[in-house]
């Protein structure tokens, strides 16, 4: 049961596809109140009441007792006390004794004191007027999130080479650097699908240029590293450097396409190209336009994107600069005030990403002027629907990998999301496992963080322990940043451990293809916080580091420092797989309840779930050279039970042809348990 409140003139945010009749009642659940002309939303909690959703978000799954602010922020230094990050995702739902949905369709910044300021009370501040706000009832949580996801519309569809394991560094500078990287994985045997073009194999960061030095004959480069299984994803930035008679900047001015400041003039920001003009995404001729630009670079052959900066992340203004050069000229350098010293570094260190810039530039949105402010939240978002509108155009009937460093709910039809410049930390990846089952609540299910961290120096264990997590995200990539420790997981010494870890995750590919695609077609969670399957279960409802993961598999991720292995809590009986590679595996039945399991770094625990089964492939070098001819299957029952594999092509969209399932069974054949399906079964393991 969805109803809907509209407050002031709201702009058409696209976050939502199914029609919903404005109510026309006082707004149920919430209490308002204003503070200073601005709206506030009071929620008295339970003491018991757990809170979930907001996506990509700091803290824990249960979002109860922090401050979240969602304003799109280009932050690099996520400490646990950053109440932004770069996704805006304003759906909760609390449950509890009463069990309701909140989604704030506000595209400018919202923030959700969730029992910080008061213990049970949660206050949703509204940046603006304008807004709609969506009240979900439902049986528990998890109906509330489906009916949710099934108002927001299905989920952007991957293709199938983008489940492979992607390689990523800011950056790789040339061809051979390329080329080197393809070969150490290959000549280890380390599974590979794609490489990223990072910032500089660009002309002078000009978006949709190529470097006629660093990659002189681009589209044959594509096509040999195609040859090779190896797809190259390049980057696109936000910012259109101002350069004389660069097309890009010389058409957007012309005609345009940028934002405005307040006298006219196209704002301008200080980016990596130096001084550029944002395109206004806003716009929909500008989102033609600026997509339109993506067909040179599918030409060339490519058939992926990230989309970074969009935010969008600014250095510098021109107005910033000037105030600060003001502020210097005017300090005083012989005062003895130590207040004044922390005040002048502060201007200098907070030229970057200022809210005063954010209100200084316009969009057109089609005829209606708005402050940039305003639609902060809907910039990168509109970003990635620029891309992926302008795809359907050019490849119509190929699917293509596009994902995004901003978004805004509505952008998860368009693109996934990365989640940005994490660190090399231990608590990064307990992060990211907390952070997938929220990212799934709002729509977001291509998606996944730089694996080993992107800031920051990776260890080997952490590598490791990554990557046990790691092949299970839909986006599995390892990306770090300039000036740290090499990141290649050849560069760890033995590769063997690495090797193994990969693989496991190409035998796997079609499972989670599977139930990622199941997910997307159902409006369903890949990842599922264990509440959401064992709700009566009110231990288990508390645990944040445990995971279901599709409709067989529970995960339990080691995520601490020198561990030799972790406590599980089971809440039914399961069966422990433990992979030391693809086809070695060790197996334990496990009683329901706590228990602590071993799992040394170069091993990838996951559990299977009484009366489920799982399927595995033989593990390959690329997607490319996937067998999905012969399957092996491991099942946990004693009983008849049968799964369902979805399988496609992966690059078409027919996606909801039901040819597309593939039935395995495990039956009783005259008196002997065996499995049955169209594909070969080579192996049976049966517990
Ligand atoms: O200011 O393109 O999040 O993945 O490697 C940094 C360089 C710009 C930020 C992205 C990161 C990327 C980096 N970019």
């Amino acid at each position: 049961m969805i109803k809907k409140f509209v407050y002031g003139n709201p702009i058409e945010t696209g976050a939502v596809v199914k029609p919903v009749e404005a109510s026309a009642d006082p707004i149920q659940y919430l209490t308002e109140l204003e503070m200073n002309g601005k709206l506030i939303f009071n929620y008295e909690m339970e003491n018991d009441d757990v809170v979930y959703g907001l996506g990509e978000a700091n803290g824990g799954l249960n979002k109860r007792g922090a401050v979240y602010r969602s304003f799109c922020s280009d932050e690099p230094n996520q400490t646990e006390d950053k109440q932004s990050l770069y996704g805006a995702h304003n759906f909760i739902v609390i449950s509890g004794m009463i069990n309701v949905g909140f989604f704030i369709d506000c595209a400018s910044e919202v923030r959700f004191d969730i029992g910080f300021t008061s213990q049970n009370m949660l206050n949703i501040h509204l940046g603006c007027p304008d807004f709609t706000v969506y009240i979900i009832e439902g049986r528990n949580a998890y109906d509330i999130v489906k009916q949710f996801r099934e108002l927001i519309g299905r989920s952007y569809i991957a293709p199938m080479w983008a489940f492979g394991f992607q390689q990523s560094r800011w950056s790789y500078m040339n061809e051979d650097e390329v080329r080197t990287v393809v070969k150490k994985h290959r000549d280890a045997g380390i599974p590979l699908d794609a490489v990223y073009l990072d910032i500089d194999y660009m002309d002078g960061y000009k978006d949709f240029t190529i470097s006629e030095e660093r990659f002189p004959n681009f589209s044959e480069f594509v096509s040999e590293m195609k040859q090779e299984g190896v797809r190259l994803v390049p980057i696109i930035d936000a910012g259109v450097k101002i350069e004389d008679g660069y097309e890009l900047f010389e058409e957007g001015r012309q005609y345009q396409l940028f934002c405005k400041k307040g006298d006219g003039t196209d704002f301008v920001a200080g980016v990596w190209p130096g001084k550029t003009h944002f395109p206004d995404f806003m716009n929909s001729g500008a989102r033609m336009w600026f997509g339109s630009k993506y067909k040179s670079l599918i030409d060339s052959g490519i058939e992926g994107f990230w989309n970074d900066m969009n935010e969008p992340a600014m250095f510098y203004t021109e107005d910033g600069v000037n105030e600060a050069k003001e502020y210097l000229q005017n300090f005083d350098f012989n005062t003895n005030d130590p207040g004044k010293f922390f005040e002048l570094k502060d201007k200098l260190t907070s030229l970057s990403n200022r809210m005063k810039d954010y209100e200084s530039f316009f969009h057109n949105m089609d005829g209606r002027i708005v402050r940039h402010d305003q639609v902060h939240n809907l910039y990168g978002a509109y970003m990635t629907r620029a891309a992926s509108e302008a795809f359907d155009n050019i490849v119509p009937d190929k699917r293509m990998l596009l994902f995004s460093r901003a978004s805004y709910i509505g952008s998860h039809r368009w693109g996934g999301i990365w989640t940005g410049d994490n660190q090399s930390w231990w608590s990064h990846l307990k992060l990211n496992i907390k952070m997938m089952p929220s990212l799934n609540m709002c729509g977001y299910l291509y998606s996944g963080a730089d694996l080993g961290g992107f800031g920051c120096n990776c260890t080997r264990e952490l590598m490791l322990r990554w990557l046990a997590f790691g092949i299970f995200t839909p986006l599995m990539r390892d990306h770090s940043a300039v000036g740290t420790r090499r990141q290649e997981l050849y560069e760890f010494g033995d590769t063997e451990d690495f090797k193994n870890i990969i693989s496991v995750r190409y035998s796997l590919i079609p499972y989670l293809y599977s139930e990622y695609m199941k997910a997307c077609l159902s409006n369903d969670m890949l990842f599922k916080p264990l509440a959401f399957e064992y709700p009566n279960d009110n231990f288990a409802c508390t645990i944040e580091d445990q995971l279901v993961l599709g409709e067989s598999v529970m995960l339990a991720p080691v995520y601490e420092p020198n561990a030799v292995g972790r406590y599980v809590y089971l809440p039914e009986d399961m069966l422990l797989v433990i992979f030391k590679s693809s086809s070695v595996r060790k197996y334990q039945i496990m009683k329901k309840g706590m228990h602590y399991i071993p799992v040394a770094a170069n091993e990838v625990p996951l559990f299977i779930r009484r009366n489920k089964l799982l399927p595995l492939c033989r593990t390959s070098q690329c997607t490319d050279e996937m067998d999905t001819s012969m399957f092996e299957i491991i099942a946990f029952t004693d009983d008849n039970i049968e799964y369902n594999l979805y399988e496609d092509d992966g690059i078409s969209k027919d996606y909801d042809n039901p040819d597309n399932m593939v039935q395995f069974a495990i039956t009783d054949v005259d008196g002997v348990m065996g499995a049955v399906s169209n594909k070969t079964i080579v192996k049976l393991s049966l517990f």
